[in-house]
């Protein structure tokens, strides 16, 4: 297999970053998840949009253009031989040293690695997904936007750990509010009386790509759709809750804390939504 960086394919084994790198040193740097499924890059320019605003925000430049970062994934793409995949696309701050200043490194570490993707179960797509409310609240946006994509990623990873020790895929973050912000690598919706809904940016959240051509599917769908806040107590009155990520497309979530949700089986909206996202992915006009 190979690997993208720097302008070059070059062998998996051969891909390596300096240890002096401060994506390395301190999580410095910023990412995608992307799929690609039939030959075509899955929403290109949302995801290539969110990596350079990622960077903007961490005042970090790209060495690429937009169009020359989207060519460079179906190069690699091609490369592999690969139709259907997961791309990891990396932007580190560069090699350095070891004090915290970042411009005073060289310049950017730009790669991409084209991979199988590994989805939840099917048994979890067919039955619903067990998850829990973790006690690790999400970064708080005044510390680091959780709308950035950045590489320091431990503030999930904590979270993920708690599910993990819970024998759970996924945990549901709060906000330092107490609000349901979403989960460590997913978005979360709710349903209650017919309508959808999901917490609002300001929640502090990852504006996920998935969550977006979800609250669109849903409008063309016909069915009411609101951002609003969400409160712990809202996700046991919810009749339906379900997660939307790159990895994990659209998958139920029937049981919080041990207490069911709604019936306790995936809900006919979470199916609806499920298959016009399945579908859209089908039409490929996108
Ligand atoms: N919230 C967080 C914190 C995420 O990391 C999402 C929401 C969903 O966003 P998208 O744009 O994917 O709909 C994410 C995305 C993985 C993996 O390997 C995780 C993500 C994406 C791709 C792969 O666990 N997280």
């Amino acid at each position: 297999m190979k690997v993208w960086i720097n302008g070059k394919l070059v062998d998996k084994r051969s891909a390596k970053l300096s240890v002096w790198d401060h994506g390395t040193l301190y999580g410095d740097g910023v990412f995608e998840g992307i799929r690609v499924y039939n030959g075509k890059v899955f929403q290109a320019q949302a995801h290539i949009d969110r990596l350079y605003d990622s960077a903007k925000h961490i005042r970090l430049a790209i060495p690429y253009t937009k169009q020359e970062m989207t060519d460079c994934i179906y190069e690699t793409l091609r490369a592999n031989g690969q139709a259907d995949a997961y791309v990891r696309l990396v932007v580190t701050r560069g090699e350095g040293y070891l004090g915290l200043n970042p411009f005073l490194c060289l310049r950017p570490n730009v790669f991409i690695i084209t991979d199988q993707i590994k989805m939840y179960p099917q048994e979890m797509y067919d039955n619903g997904m067990a998850v829990i409310i973790a006690k690790t609240v999400r970064t708080s946006p005044q510390s680091l936007s959780p709308a950035v994509k950045s590489l320091n990623y431990l503030n999930n990873i904590m979270a993920k750990i708690e599910a993990i020790d819970a024998g759970v895929a996924e945990a549901i973050m709060l906000n330092e509010a107490g609000q349901i912000a979403e989960c460590t690598g997913d978005n979360i919706f709710i349903v209650r009386d017919g309508v959808v809904i999901t917490p609002p940016p300001e929640a502090g959240i990852l504006i996920g790509i998935t969550r977006g051509v979800v609250i669109k599917l849903a409008g063309k769908l016909g069915l009411t759709m609101k951002e609003q806040t969400v409160w712990p107590k809202d996700l046991y009155q919810a009749q339906e809750c379900f997660l939307t990520g790159t990895a994990a497309e659209v998958i139920a979530v029937t049981k919080i804390n041990d207490k069911p949700i709604g019936d306790g089986r995936v809900g006919g909206v979470t199916r609806k939504l499920l298959e016009a996202f399945r579908q859209y992915i089908r039409q490929g006009n996108w």
